[in-house]
Formats: structure tokens, C-alpha cells, sequence
């Protein structure tokens, strides 16, 4: 098989490196010279345990190269972003134009699979603009199994940082739009899938992808709420929770800091946008977790006023805030879209002096650039600080308690 991967992130990219490296030949197209450079000098520009040596060796080989422009190929996956636009709809435009990228080298036989998490209908918009841009070939909204061009919707569900194995191991979704199209896609994740590769339809495909990650979000805003509460009635609300989960129905998530990364903050508001007057619940779950940062902060903030009523010979500018952790979720070097990023980044706007703790990075980003923000090591942070919080679960700062200074104000939202 000769298969096209139409950009080469997060996704495209460690799955165009497992094609490579069972044996097929991948050409990664990407609209980004930096990446496609990058990968063809045998490296890679995202962090993702174990995957530097697989593109590595799959460039070495010979089996996967980058280019900028779409290359005739077997099939075609595209998998670019789907986020939203400041109205919370969904911008397809980055899968209009990997539809346009890839039609005038589509020959009769292909197979087209939308990978990117979408909202409903997605794929047959993207069928609809193949066929506008290719209207000498067939496509499965009229031809169905006879189609010249199958095309198929099959979600990544892999979670960051366990990208490599759950791309071979997690069950997948194949939703085509036709049985041809579902057969064709099935036999394709086949080479290199170990999970159960399971058939349904289009719609139905990208209905499961938002409602895994729709969820999720659900219950993590349950924890969140029930964090709040707790706080309120000055009840330890990990204790409660690991007490409720021993009822053998009862399966609570934890709560945090709030949601990050791209996908469980994002993915919901797909359902929401079409079906506002439905989606009553998914769309308080949004909301409950997109607050929480702010919730955080005044408890925070609670603290440090706490110190300065305590003290009234100092000042605000003298207190020092220990923030211990940055990323958006534990033990990995990711602040794209984090909780602790923004409540560290709003305290530094509060006049005190801020102590970020990020043992998984080397320095701070651009985002932080002049506030009164040091990137600073732990047993620093804990000596210095008059107020630390705890807003992510890295392993690193797991016997914080033993090591804590006694008399120091500790606001722990992710339960150490
Ligand atoms: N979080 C909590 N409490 C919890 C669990 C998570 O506050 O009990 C927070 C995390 O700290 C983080 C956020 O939720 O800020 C999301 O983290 P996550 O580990 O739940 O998920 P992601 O965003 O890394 O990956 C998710 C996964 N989806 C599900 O688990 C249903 C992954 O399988 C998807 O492939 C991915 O989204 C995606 O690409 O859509």
C-alpha cells in the first residue's frame, strides 16, 4: 500500500511513522516547511515518547518521506485540525483544504479517510468537495459501493503521551460511507491495528469520537463541582471520592485544576453548536471546567491575603507564590491549552512574585514574558514560598508533604 497522510501533527504524524514501519510506504504532506524539513532529516517537531526513533528509522529506510504538495498514493488520510471559530462552530476549513490539496491526484480505486475529530456531517462535506473538485470520478453519496473514490471516517482516539502504543492497541471506529468504503479503510488499519476494528456509518463515527471526549468532560466536571462543595463544607473531597467509589457502581474522575489540552476542552462544544437547545448538560460540563481556573485563583489569591493580614509590615510585591506545575496534565512537558499555565500566568498579573515549578521543561514560554514569573527549581520553590499551589499531579512532586515547611500556606487542587 502506498498511503498519503495529509498533515503531519500530533496525529499524522506518529501514524504515518507506524504505516512506515510495517512495511508501507508513507508520503507525509504537510503545508509547514519547518515540519517537512524536520521529518525528512529523520526528526520530529512534536514531543511524543518513542516516536523520534520510529520516524527516524522509517526515514532511514526509505519508507516515509515529507513533502509540501500531494503525491499520488493508494489512500489518503487526513488528519488536520478541526477547532472552532470564536462562535464555538467549528472551522472546517483546514479539511477543505486538505480535500482540495488531495483531489486533482485522485485516481479511480483511492480511499479517503477523515481521521480529525469532527462535527457531524464533516465527511459527507468532505465527500461533497471532492466530488465538486473531481466531478470526471464518482464518489459514495451517489455511487455508494460503486464509487470510484471510497471515503470513510475513522477517529484517532490515542492519548498524548501513549500515542505509540495506543495507536496499535485501542480498538478503532471505521465509519464509512459506504460498505466498500468501511471494508477498504478496515483492511487498511488492519496493517498495523492490533485492537478490534468495528463498523458503523459516517455520522455515527463522528458522533462516538465527540461523545468519548464529551464524557469525559461530563465527569470531570462533576469532580470539579463536587471540589467546590467540599471546599464549602471543609470536607476532603479525594478522601470522599475514593470512599463513593468503593460503592461498586460509582466511578468518579478527579478534580483540578480545569481542563486542558486540545481535545476534551474543544470537542464538546461540536455538539453544543449543533444541538444548543439539546446539549443542556455537555454544555454546563463546558462551562463548570472552564471556570475552574478562575476558582483557583481566588483561593489562591485567598491565601496570599491571608499572609499579608498576617504580616502587615509586608507587601504584595513581597509575597512569593509557588506554582507547581505547568502543564496541562501530569508528567508530560505540554502547556498547550493548560489550566495551571493560566492560573500561574494570573497570578503574575496580582503583583506578587511567582515561582513557577515545571520539572518537565527548561524554560518558561513566551506567554509568561514580563510578569513577575521565575522558572524555579522544587526544593527552592518550597524554601522561598509563602503560599504554594499545587495545581498539577506530576510524579515529581509526589512527597511533597513530607518536605513541605511547616507553617507554609499549601492550596492543593489536584489532591497530592
Ligand atoms: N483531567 C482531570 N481529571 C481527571 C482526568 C483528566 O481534571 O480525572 C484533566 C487533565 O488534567 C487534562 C484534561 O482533563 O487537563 C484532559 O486530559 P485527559 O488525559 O483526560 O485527555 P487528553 O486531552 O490528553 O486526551 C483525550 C483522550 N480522550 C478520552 O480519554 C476520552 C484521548 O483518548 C483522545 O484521543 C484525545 O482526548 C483526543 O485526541 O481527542
Amino acid at each position: 500500500e502506498r498511503i498519503s497522510m495529509i498533515g503531519l501533527g500530533y496525529i499524522g504524524l506518529p501514524t504515518a511513522a507506524l504505516f512506515a514501519a510495517h512495511g508501507n510506504r508513507v508520503i507525509g504532506v504537510d503545508v509547514t516547511p519547518h515540519v517537512v524539513d524536520t521529518i525528512n532529516a529523520g526528526k520530529i517537531h512534536i514531543v511524543e515518547p518513542e516516536l523520534d526513533g520510529i520516524v527516524h528509522k522509517a526515514v532511514a529506510d526509505g519508507m516515509l518521506h515529507a513533502t509540501l504538495e500531494a503525491e499520488p498514493a493508494d489512500a489518503f488520510i487526513i488528519a488536520v485540525p478541526t477547532p472552532f471559530k470564536g462562535d464555538y462552530q467549528p472551522d472546517l476549513s483546514y479539511i477543505q483544504s486538505a480535500a482540495n490539496m488531495i483531489a486533482p491526484v485522485l485516481k479511480k480505486g483511492n480511499l479517503v479517510i477523515l481521521e480529525s475529530t469532527s462535527p457531524i456531517g464533516a465527511t459527507q462535506q468532505m465527500a461533497e468537495w471532492l466530488a465538486e473538485a473531481r466531478p470526471d470520478l464518482s464518489f459514495p453519496q451517489s455511487a455508494g459501493d460503486d464509487a470510484d473514490i471510497q471515503v470513510a471516517h475513522c477517529p484517532e482516539r490515542v492519548l498524548p503521551g501513549h500515542v505509540v502504543r495506543e495507536l496499535v492497541e485501542n480498538d478503532r471506529i471505521i465509519g464509512g460511507m459506504s460498505a466498500k468504503a468501511t471494508e477498504m479503510a478496515t483492511a487498511m488499519y488492519k496493517l498495523v491495528v492490533q485492537g478490534d476494528c468495528i463498523a458503523t456509518d459516517a455520522k455515527t463515527a463522528e458522533m462516538c469520537k465527540l461523545v468519548e471526549n464529551s464524557s469525559r468532560d461530563v465527569q470531570i466536571a462533576f469532580a470539579n463541582e463536587l471540589s467546590i462543595i467540599c471546599d464549602k463544607f471543609d470536607i476532603n473531597v479525594w478522601e470522599l471520592i475514593s470512599l463513593a467509589n468503593r460503592h461498586p457502581r460509582v466511578n468518579i474522575l478527579q478534580p483540578g485544576a480545569g481542563v486542558g489540552g486540545h481535545c476534551i476542552a474543544v470537542d464538546p462544544w461540536f455538539i453544543v453548536a449543533s444541538a444548543p437547545e439539546e446539549a443542556k448538560l455537555i454544555h454546563a460540563a463546558r462551562l463548570g471546567n472552564d471556570a475552574k481556573p478562575d476558582w483557583v485563583l481566588a483561593k489562591g489569591k485567598s491565601a496570599v491575603m491571608d499572609v499579608l493580614s498576617d504580616n502587615p509590615s509586608r507587601s504584595m510585591s513581597d509575597i512569593k507564590v509557588a506554582c507547581l506545575g505547568l502543564a496541562f496534565k501530569p508528567d508530560i512537558d505540554d502547556l498547550r491549552e493548560s489550566p495551571a499555565l493560566e492560573i500561574t500566568r494570573n497570578f503574575g498579573e496580582v503583583g506578587c512574585q511567582v515561582l513557577a515549578v515545571e520539572p518537565n521543561i527548561d524554560a518558561l514560554p513566551a506567554k509568561l514574558d514580563g510578569l513577575p514569573i521565575t522558572l524555579t527549581p522544587l526544593d527552592q520553590a518550597l524554601e522561598e514560598a509563602d503560599v504554594i499551589c499545587v495545581l498539577v499531579k506530576h510524579s515529581a512532586f509526589e512527597d511533597l508533604h513530607k518536605i513541605l515547611p511547616e507553617g507554609t500556606a499549601l492550596v492543593d487542587v489536584v489532591g497530592l
